[in-house]
């Protein structure tokens, strides 16, 4: 694990600041030609910005690059550049020099569709997910970049490509995106640095954050009218839990992708420490959102599960009823936050 941001100095207007975290990197993109660009299943902001600023800029340095997500890119995250050229399967007679990957800590989470490429080359694995297993010939794992995308940005940055306007409405995204609009914890320095770069590259903040916040299909607000519904605030006030159950996605007629962010209102309720959203996949197994704030790291809670992400967000599955899965979920999580009100 590479850290830098703790070393660096303030930055003026130079972003070309000595930052030798990628050279294994630049060398490897140098010798080959024809590179596979890819990142998780269920993408978002981060994933989509991040996998498409990087195919660009791998076209602006003069080399082939193929955008592959196992999952279509949801339709918010469309106007994105590049986006149309997004695919979803691979030619098995395809050979890449090497994949990057950006913002996928494990690489089951690539999808199914990723394991029937075959010549993938080396694997670069770029990262900020502190529960990121290294599964890559080359990892550079950044947990305190607040998105891929600015992992993106500095490994552009330490190849001397152009950010065009192109790219940079991808990095900002992918920023934006991640930091909440610039609100987490995870947002520093050089996270605000970057956007201001990008908005010097072109990018229009208000155009991007009204496509992404202020175009929400109507059924978003039908289903989350039902989702409120479930609200219960337990642990003496410390947990909120959401619920989207199957019916609802129904009744709402709409599908899950609507129900992203959702898990936000559980937290956003005053004394709320950890807001947790299950999702019925189908019956029988819920997908768990976590969201926290402060100090409970809820990236423990879903690697005990099979997941993982990051200490103020982070996700896993669970098998059984919604009973058995929220008392399962919910005694983990109050473990993690007894152990913080305690300290
Ligand atoms: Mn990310």
């Amino acid at each position: 694990m590479i850290g830098v941001r703790e070393n660096l100095q303030p930055i003026t207007y130079n972003l070309y600041f000595m930052d030798n975290r990628f050279d294994k990197v630049v060398e490897e993109i140098m010798r080959g030609k024809n590179f596979l660009v890819v990142s998780h299943v269920s993408p978002e902001g981060d994933a989509v910005g991040s996998a498409l600023a990087m195919g660009l800029g791998l076209k602006e340095f003069g080399k082939d690059a193929t955008v592959f997500l196992h999952d279509n890119v949801p339709d918010v995250f469309m106007f994105l550049p590049g986006a149309d050229n997004v695919v979803h399967n691979i030619d098995g007679n395809a050979a890449f020099d090497a994949t990057i990957v950006v913002d996928c800590g494990q690489i089951d989470r690539l999808g199914d569709n990723f394991k029937k490429i075959k010549n993938c080359g080396r694997i670069i694995n770029i990262d900020h997910h502190i529960t990121n297993d290294s599964f890559g010939d080359i990892n550079i794992i950044t947990p305190d970049a607040s998105a891929a995308g600015e992992m993106v940005f500095d490994l552009l940055n330490a190849m001397q490509v152009k950010i065009t306007k192109e790219i940079a409405i991808n990095i900002y995204t992918a920023v934006m995106t991640d930091t909440g609009s610039f609100r987490y914890s995870g947002t520093t320095p050089h996270s605000l640095e970057i956007a201001a770069q990008m908005i010097r590259a072109g990018v229009d903040p208000w155009d991007i954050s009204q496509r992404v916040y202020e175009s929400y299909p109507a059924k978003r607000f039908k289903l989350l009218g039902m989702v409120l519904n479930t609200l219960e605030v337990i642990e003496n006030g410390k947990i909120a839990t959401l619920i989207v159950t199957l019916d609802m996605l129904k009744n709402a007629d709409t599908d899950k992708d609507v129900a992203d962010g959702f898990v936000n209102y559980a937290r956003s309720i005053s004394g709320v420490e950890v807001g947790i959203l299950f999702r019925e996949v189908w019956s029988g197994e819920y997908k768990v959102s976590f969201r926290s704030r402060g100090n409970v790291d809820v990236s423990e809670v879903g690697v005990m599960f099979g997941g993982g992400g990051h200490k103020n967000a982070a996700g896993c599955s669970v098998k059984g009823t919604i009973e058995e899965a929220k008392n399962k979920i919910i005694a983990a999580a109050a473990k993690k936050v007894k152990g913080i009100v305690n300290k």
